[in-house]
């Protein structure tokens, strides 16, 4: 069976972290005028889609992923006209706009949960999940994904209610038909504004085992993938949103998926299942995690990430469909983390981008990844923003680690380093404000800015654009086949995509060491590499090359 051919397989993803894009107004917080400004630089780029994290209504206490008004747009970001205005500036540039919607749980201050918390017996009570305690403990064992209980007692009705993330996160009921009926409206609401699809935050989370029984799991991602994941109706809710609004629209959805395995994934986006398009599973972004999650660091690498892509296309096959990334806004910068932003910051970041638009899947990247921005190393944790870091630094300094030990695990593994301004120039702040930006910009401004990259043709910006150039023409890149090429390193990542029309070859080095192979590059043309080597028996450190033939 060959597979479906649709436009969001072919199109390229760009994710924007709006509070740290652009500000416009000097506040410190980017903005939409501010993305609006910088629209023509995202097009040039050559990117289609734009992936907006929420924008909605928020305290902020998860930056936006708590939502207190679905239909409305936070005042820190503008209004709902600026966003008329987003839409339709992206819709003039032959571009697509992508939300971010946050639907497995709202904020404690939406309007549902202050009804909800007032008596046992209010009408909206049952849009979130409440249980009695335990002889003056939570109702179970779970924890939240950023610490401590999964519960928090409210006094005035003497129940827990349940948070898989922060306790101003409180989990929607979906068992609820109700919930289930608000959700669909908002759904449509967004949809018959024109936009082009939704990004589901952790929706495989939705379905809860109604046991709620103690977990005697050790590791937090076997509970995530156990015990809050693929849960008894997860299928039968995301199909009835199909039912009830998605069909009835050209458009995208693409699921966020902690817990989704290769055993599960085409249970979310089987071309005959009427659920999702595809998913961002996140079993390469969870290497690491130990039994305490990522500050709990294990060892991991380059060949456990290339047996779980081997196996997510195994498991894809033709039926299915993921999208292909290495980092976002919860994980730290790719090139960091998978690169060298060290000596071969560039050449690395180069390499990254030509994995993550040869693979089978729909890419997408994160914002300054096309400059080739890395992670940041604050001084002090008062630095850090980000809700996850502040609460597990509470929960490890109360339990044996240092404060400067955990701030080392913040360097490597925090979610801020991803979060820091974009940098678009050397003057203050990066260009990014014109006020105290929200968080600190990254010192290495000077050195990685949008200006200095967009002066220079041999920058990281320009290899992305030569490599989405030819995945637009070569739709061998789409809906080819592929198969790893086997060599004697592992450190190299070999493989190739192939159809009727043509064979593509794909060589990596991920590493600082020169490899010879044993590919024969007969009737191979070269076309994109980072390197100029003499000897093409070799693989220079971080080298990378595509051929056609
Ligand atoms: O992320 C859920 C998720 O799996 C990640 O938060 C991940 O578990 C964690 O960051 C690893 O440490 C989504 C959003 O992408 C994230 O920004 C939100 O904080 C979270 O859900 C709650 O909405
Ligand atoms: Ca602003």
């Amino acid at each position: 069976m060959s597979i479906e051919k649709k436009w969001w397989k072919e199109e390229v993803i760009y994710q924007i972290y709006p509070r740290s894009f652009n500000d416009s107004n000097g506040d410190g917080i980017g903005d939409i005028q501010g993305i609006i400004q910088k629209l023509d630089y995202v097009k040039n780029l050559g990117v289609d889609i734009i992936w907006l994290s929420p924008i909605y209504k928020s305290p902020n206490d998860d930056n936006g992923y708590d939502i207190s008004d679905y239909r409305s747009i936070h005042p820190e970001f503008g209004t709902m006209q600026d966003f008329d205005e987003l839409l339709d500036g992206i819709h003039k540039r032959g571009m697509r706009l992508l939300m971010d919607v946050v639907f497995n749980h709202s904020s404690d201050e939406h309007a549902w949960f202050e009804e909800a918390k007032k008596s046992i017996d209010n009408p909206y009570r049952d849009y979130y999940i409440w249980k009695k305690g335990k002889d003056g403990d939570p109702p179970n064992n779970w924890r939240s994904f950023f610490g401590g209980s999964a519960w928090d007692y409210e006094p005035n009705t003497d129940e827990y209610y349940l948070h898989l993330f922060t306790k101003k996160q409180p989990d929607l009921n979906w068992e609820n038909p109700k919930v289930r009926k608000e959700i669909y409206s908002i759904v449509k609401f967004w949809l018959d504004k024109g936009i082009d699809g939704f990004r589901m935050d952790v929706i495989p989370l939705i379905s809860k085992r109604l046991d709620f029984a103690d977990t005697s799991l050790e590791s937090f991602n076997d509970v995530v993938a156990q015990v809050y994941s693929n849960g008894p109706r997860v299928h039968e809710y995301i199909n009835e949103m199909y039912e009830e609004v998605l069909q009835h629209y050209d458009i995208m959805t693409v699921g966020e998926g902690p817990g989704i395995t290769t055993q599960t994934g085409l249970d979310y986006v089987g071309h005959d299942r009427r659920e999702l398009n595809m998913i961002f599973h996140l079993d390469h972004m969870f290497l690491g995690h130990g039994p305490r999650g990522k500050f709990d660091p294990i060892p991991y690498g380059w060949t456990d990430i290339k047996r779980l892509f081997s196996e997510w296309h195994e498991a894809m096959g033709d039926s299915g469909w993921i999208s292909i990334f290495m980092d976002n806004h919860d994980f730290p910068r790719m090139v960091s983390r998978f690169g060298d932003d060290g000596t071969y910051r560039i050449e690395s970041a180069k390499l990254l981008a030509m994995m993550v638009l040869t693979l089978r899947g729909t890419a997408c990247i994160y914002q300054g990844s096309e400059l080739g921005m890395s992670n940041v190393k604050f001084d002090s944790i008062e630095d850090y923003r980000d809700v996850e870091t502040h609460n597990y630094f509470k929960e490890f300094t109360e339990t044996g680690t240092s404060p400067d030990e955990f701030l080392k695990l913040v360097h490597e593994h925090g979610r801020d380093n991803v979060r820091t301004p974009m940098q678009w120039n050397k003057s203050k702040h990066a260009g990014f404000t014109n006020g105290e930006p929200w968080i600190n910009v990254n010192p290495n401004y000077l050195d990685i800015n949008a200006e200095d990259v967009l002066a220079d043709k041999d920058s990281v910006f320009y290899f992305y654009r030569e490599l989405l150039a030819f995945r637009k023409k070569e739709k061998t890149l789409i809906y080819g086949d592929w198969k790893i090429i086997e060599s004697q390193s592992s450190d190299l990542f070999i493989y190739e995509r192939f159809d009727s029309n043509c064979n593509i070859l794909v060589m990596l080095n991920h590493s600082d060491h020169t490899h010879t192979h044993d590919v024969i590059l007969e009737g191979y043309d070269l076309c994109l590499t980072n390197m100029t080597n003499d000897d093409v028996a070799t693989l220079l450190p971080w080298e990378c090359r595509l051929y056609k033939k």
